[in-house]
């Protein structure tokens, strides 16, 4: 249900034999659809944490399945950088932190609307480590996102105000990447997020539907996937990548 349809991946395969032939390459010459991300191309693995586990605060259901894919695809990655969801106690995200609220309602905040959510991804607890099996000895950088206590951030880029700006778009355009592929939790929220703002910040980006889990609250992940594809974002799956 959530793979890419026969048309889109017709429509993706046609597309890179065509850019195959226009090089002069046999497109039976290599996969048609094989991907190999070069030492311009960037992995993020967005908040794979104990939160959002099952058995977290935050459970994803079956985010723990996104490590294997995530391990078995790094080496393919010269360049790799890791998110952590990083919020203070009594983050204004969290339900708790307003009276009356419960967890996945929304309220208005000075930057607009806010899902409420359970305590979750509270910094320097268990709950906020990285989950024990995931498998990035060559990750160069571990950026951490939603600190400031009265402004969440899905995005690994941009807090939910829209100004803030965490460093990342600055950090990968100072190591000459120009390519992202995105991986982690939760697509629909902040997988989603970071892939259309490293759009917004330029980058040429992929996400890997099958190392992502979604929340789907309302029918948010058929949105956000609507919402990615508008801006560009491509979608993809850990098998159209070369092997290392
Ligand atoms: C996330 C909800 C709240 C995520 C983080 O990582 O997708 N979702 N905080
Ligand atoms: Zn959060």
């Amino acid at each position: 249900m959530s793979r890419p349809s026969a048309l889109q991946r017709r429509s993706f395969l046609l597309q890179s034999s065509a850019a195959l032939l226009a090089a002069g390459t046999a497109p039976w010459a290599l996969a048609a659809d094989a991907l190999k991300p070069d030492d311009k191309s960037a992995l993020i693995v967005v908040d794979v944490q104990n939160c959002f586990v099952p058995g977290g605060t935050l459970p994803v259901k079956g985010g723990d399945e996104v490590v294997p894919v995530i391990n078995r695809i790094a080496p393919a990655f010269a360049n790799i950088v890791v998110t952590q969801d990083w919020h203070t106690p009594g983050h204004a995200s969290f339900a708790s932190s307003h009276g009356g609220k419960k967890p996945f309602e929304t309220t208005v905040l000075k930057y607009g609307n806010q899902v409420l959510w359970p305590d979750h991804c509270v910094q320097g607890t268990e709950d906020a480590a990285l989950h024990k099996d995931l498998k990035l000895p060559t990750a160069q950088l571990i950026i951490r996102k939603g600190y400031n206590k009265g402004v969440d951030s899905y995005s690994a880029f941009e807090e939910a105000d829209r100004k803030t700006v965490t460093g990342l778009a600055g950090y990968l355009k100072a190591r000459g990447i120009k390519t992202v592929y995105v991986t982690g939790l939760a697509t629909d929220f902040c997988v989603a997020w970071t892939a259309m703002d490293a759009r917004k910040a330029g980058f040429n980006v992929y996400v890997i539907e099958d190392a992502t889990r979604a929340i789907d609250l309302n029918g948010s992940l058929e949105a956000a996937w609507k919402q990615m594809a508008a801006k560009g974002v491509k979608r993809i799956q850990s098998s159209d990548i070369a092997a290392a």
